[in-house]
């Protein structure tokens, strides 16, 4: 590797070379801070914490309020460890402040505001200022760029504009970036194969679930997405399986890198993949991940599962403490091979609130789909049904074949599908083998549960 130029603490320009072994810089966004040593990233948190603290004390009665029940008061944290005796903050706090209330600054400082829909009641509001926007479009370039994108590159951005913060998120991360952005938003998939080719486009962003409908229009329009520049495809916004992951990346042709990010935190941008898909790092020195116990609310040991806390260390508008984000995941403190010193998050296997409980049996949804994908004659495609039927849950898995599959072939899948579900997870299911395309597609977030359940 050759030597580099640098400034010294002098400010003199000095020859340097590079620690043998050490990844290049040009692998990382920000070298600085993706590498930093363990120990300046806690320094950094710590004082980072306090500022994050001492904002919401002066500037949110709601929270100053919950954070004097709970005995805390200016300058009471002298350590990371003491995050623990600070309350959690939950989504309903965020609903029952509709719709500015928990914001640290006033409506008119605000350049921006997003929503989530919610299924039930009112939608979770969120706000950025200038600096918090700023901040936002900076992790987003990082995150693109730690997914493999390079300023130059054309990024077809599928996510949803509009409130969801996934359009937006993407698109100003992408110019910060210094690629070229294409705005197509979901839907019109047809174009959006034409635009992927004609475009040059060697990034696409898009949930997974959309992904994979992007590969199937291309297939039934005949064009091959793996013989164009598309490298790279940064899915994200819900939860998808490894086997699902295997097929996009055969289907399109691409490294499909997996990244995460929530409304209430900022967005997407919150953690993303390494070129090693081995977890996703979460940006320390804006966020301080906890894994904890739901039950009990303690830390669960790393690498366990457990539900992910977050509290923002550099939020304006909605600083977020301890935000109980109901996802399950598993934090690795390992250093990873790409070298940055950021810990891993696992895969998202689902929210806490999105799991299924089926006759005594515990399951995401993304445990069903890591049973489907590959199985020989069967698409990729599926919708799981809940109902109860004479007291009891039955779950039934929608799915349909391959088109053009032999008839006699079809006749078996069901029957295949019934038996790997019930020897891996031991719970029994009915099987609906529909039309093929007759599985609804997503144009963002797939809809993976119909709960007919009476309420
Ligand atoms: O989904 C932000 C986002 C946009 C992330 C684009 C990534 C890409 P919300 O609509 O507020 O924000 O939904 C956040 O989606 O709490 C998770 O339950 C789920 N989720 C997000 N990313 C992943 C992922 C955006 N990579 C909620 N794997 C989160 C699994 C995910 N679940």
């Amino acid at each position: 590797m050759p030597a580099m130029l640098v400034r010294n603490r002098a400010s003199e320009i000095v020859r340097r070379h590079p620690r043998r072994g050490a990844p290049p810089r040009h692998a990382f966004y920000e070298p600085e801070v993706e590498t930093m040593p363990r120990a300046r990233l806690a320094r950094l948190q710590l004082e980072r914490l306090r500022r994050t603290l001492a904002n919401a004390w002066r500037n949110v009665p709601a929270l100053r309020a919950r954070l004097h029940a709970a005995g805390y008061s200016p300058g009471a944290v002298a350590s990371l460890a003491d995050l623990a005796h600070l309350p959690f903050t939950h989504k309903d706090e965020l609903r029952e402040h509709y719709p500015f209330g928990l914001f640290a600054r006033p409506r008119d400082r605000l350049l921006r505001l997003h929503a989530s829909s919610g299924t039930t009641g009112k939608p979770t509001v969120v706000g950025y200022t200038r600096r918090d926007l700023a901040t936002w479009s900076a992790l987003m370039a990082r995150t693109l760029y730690c997914a493999g994108v390079r300023p130059g590159d054309v990024v077809h951005n599928a996510y949803g504009y509009g409130l969801f913060t996934g359009g937006l998120g993407f698109h100003y991360g992408a110019e910060r970036l210094g690629a070229t952005v294409v705005p197509v938003s979901g839907g019109a998939t047809e174009r959006q194969v034409a635009l992927l080719i004609d475009f040059g486009a060697r990034a696409l962003c898009a949930t997974p679930s959309y992904a994979l409908v992007i590969a199937e229009t291309a297939e039934r329009m005949g064009v091959d997405l793996r013989a164009t520049n598309l490298q790279i495809g940064l899915f994200g916004a819900e939860p998808w399986s490894e086997q699902m992951r295997r097929e996009i990346e055969a289907r399109l042709g691409v490294a499909a890198i997996d990244n995460y990010g929530l409304s209430e935190i900022m967005g997407p941008g919150v953690a993303v993949e390494c070129p090693q898909q081995d977890g996703l790092h979460a940006w320390e020195d804006h966020f301080l991940c906890e894994v904890i116990d739901p039950a009990t609310g303690r830390a669960v040991a790393d690498g366990e599962p457990g539900e992910l806390v977050i509290t923002t260390l550099t939020k304006e508008a909605l600083p977020m403490i301890r935000y109980r984000t109901r996802d399950v995941t598993r934090a690795v403190r390992e250093r990873c091979a790409c070298g940055r010193t950021h810990l891993r998050l696992k895969r998202v296997a689902g929210r806490n609130d999105d799991m299924l409980i089926v006759r005594g049996i515990n399951l995401f949804p993304s445990q069903i789909e890591a049973l489907l994908v590959g199985v020989p004659g069967l698409a990729p495609h599926y919708q799981l049904v809940l109902e109860r039927k004479g007291g009891l849950d039955e779950l039934t898995v929608e799915v349909e074949p391959q088109p053009g599959l032999a008839a006699s072939a079809v006749a078996a899948l069901a029957e295949t599908v019934r038996q790997r579900i019930h020897s891996r997870l031991g719970l029994r299911v009915e099987v609906r083998l529909l039309e093929p395309g007759g599985v609804p597609r997503s144009q963002g977030k797939a809809v993976r549960v119909r709960d007919l359940r009476p309420r």
